[in-house]
């Protein structure tokens, strides 16, 4: 399995590649706001690990084993922007809410918070019901 820090990266690969058709080590560094040579340093134990192949001068690309995992990745952290969404969440809050819970949580976890979300949208009045107790919450907390 893939460390936090490890999947960070394989998530940023997946995306860059998906958006640009290809993931240089300086955009994954921008995109991770880290120095390149620790992307050098990630993506040389990535590809020991067989999650990429990664060629100094032709770039990298990813083995079945890392698009696979990128994409669960990617999913993940999609599901539970969602899941921050729906749960009434503040917009600006959502992205690191997210990145700091994604790794912590179990696939076992990630599919449940699946089906709640699903619960919720399949009937628009569920989301009405849970923006009405919230609004009760707030007004009980302000008094
Ligand atoms: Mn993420």
């Amino acid at each position: 399995m893939p460390t936090p820090s490890m999947e960070d990266y394989i998530e940023q690969i997946y995306i860059l590649i998906e958006e640009k058709g290809y993931a240089r080590v300086s955009d994954i560094a921008e995109a991770l706001s880290v120095h390149p040579s620790s992307v050098t340093k990630m993506v040389q134990k990535l590809d020991k690990d067989e999650y990429l192949i990664y060629e100094k001068y032709r770039g990298l690309i990813l083995t079945p084993k890392g698009k696979k995992i990128g994409k669960r990745l990617v999913y993940r952290h999609e599901l539970l922007e969602q899941f921050m969404r729906l749960i009434g969440v503040d917009e600006e809050k959502i992205y690191n809410d997210v990145e700091g819970i994604e790794h912590h949580l179990s696939w076992n976890a990630i599919d449940r918070i699946g089906d709640l979300v699903q619960f919720f949208e399949s009937d628009e009045a569920r989301v009405d019901t849970l923006r009405a107790i919230q609004k009760q919450n707030e007004q009980d907390n302000e008094s």
